[in-house]
């Protein structure tokens, strides 16, 4: 299981927050998703067997949203 965290400057309300973490349900792989408004952050515990950081990365653009992965 992996862990990685992204900066999403264009997080903008809790309903942002919400859509994010939605993608816990809709991509296979995605253990738990933490959204944070005030942080404009999010982490994602994925199975890295599963789905890559690619993918997580494409799910959340294709929200609208530009993730940035934080080390
Ligand atoms: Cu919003």
């Amino acid at each position: 299981m992996a862990k990685q965290r992204f900066s999403v400057p264009d997080m903008h309300c809790s309903a942002c927050v919400m859509r994010l973490e939605s993608l816990e349900d809709e991509l296979p792989g995605v253990k738990q998703v933490k959204a944070s408004y005030h942080k404009q952050e999010m982490e994602v515990e994925y199975d890295e067997s599963k789905l890559t950081l690619e993918d997580l990365l494409e799910a959340v653009q294709k929200k609208g949203y530009h993730p940035q992965p934080m080390e």
